[in-house]
């Protein structure tokens, strides 16, 4: 398992988030060198100079309003247009049904897969290679969920379903956070995504289902009792 880290995208949608920040980055370092560099230039070339007049005065020139107004659109216009193919790959429409629904209570993660039957908290199995339609969905407050590495964040909100895209390319133990502050506790709100191949997935499912074994001597059946008691694990 890595640290949650965005500059490292397993996903074609982090991808997308994570190729828009570095052209962005490079067109804003390329401005701020033109810039920084003409203000530099200009500061020792013009200094003014001992027994020198004052330098002859300009005002009003089409030709460089006319420059400096279109190529600032121009950039503009690019970056939004980047924009919009980042969103489109981050964020296409969702599936008819999801494919999984996850839940955000204070101050843990619950994560339902419609048609299994199976539900479970704070741990995400997930197939390598497949997107998942992912509802999001909120019990008490704003969380928001996050898997840096595979997708972007989007806050849950009570009584209102959202909506993102899971997949991982290959298989691993992710690392996901709620990513905005939703009670004294919320540091505790984080989870795992466990990409796994298919069949391994399909197995996974299948042990969830499965009813419990039986304890099998006295003293596993004395923890199993122990362990359904009232305790802080499941109250
Ligand atoms: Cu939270």
């Amino acid at each position: 398992m890595h640290a949650s880290n965005a500059l490292n995208p397993q996903s074609p949608q982090a991808r997308a988030i994570y190729d828009l920040g570095i052209v962005s980055t490079i067109v804003f370092v390329l401005i701020f060198v033109a810039v920084a560099g003409a203000i530099a230039y200009a500061i020792f070339r013009f200094r003014g100079r001992e027994g020198e007049a004052d330098p002859k005065q300009y005002a009003g020139s089409e030709k460089v309003e006319v420059i400096w107004t279109v190529i600032p659109f121009l950039i503009v216009v690019f970056l939004f247009v980047m924009t919009l193919r980042g969103m489109n790959r981050t964020d296409p429409p969702a599936a008819p049904s999801p494919d999984l629904v996850v839940t955000g209570h204070q101050f843990w993660w619950q994560v339902d897969y419609p048609g299994s039957g199976v539900t479970t908290a704070n741990e995400i199995h997930i197939p390598t290679g497949k997107p998942l339609s992912v509802r999001l969905e909120s019990k008490d407050v704003l969380h928001e969920f996050w898997a840096p590495q595979l997708t972007r964040k989007m806050t849950t909100v009570p009584n209102a379903g959202k909506h993102i895209w899971l997949r991982a390319d290959k298989p691993d133990t992710y690392l996901g956070v709620c990513s905005e502050y939703c009670g004294t506790q919320h540091a505790w709100m984080r989870f795992l995504v466990v990409a796994e191949p298919e069949e391994d997935f399909e197995k996974w499912q299948a042990t969830q289902v499965a009813p419990a074994t039986a304890p099998a001597s006295a003293n596993a059946a004395q923890g199993a009792q122990l362990f359904k008691a009232p305790t802080c694990i499941n109250s």
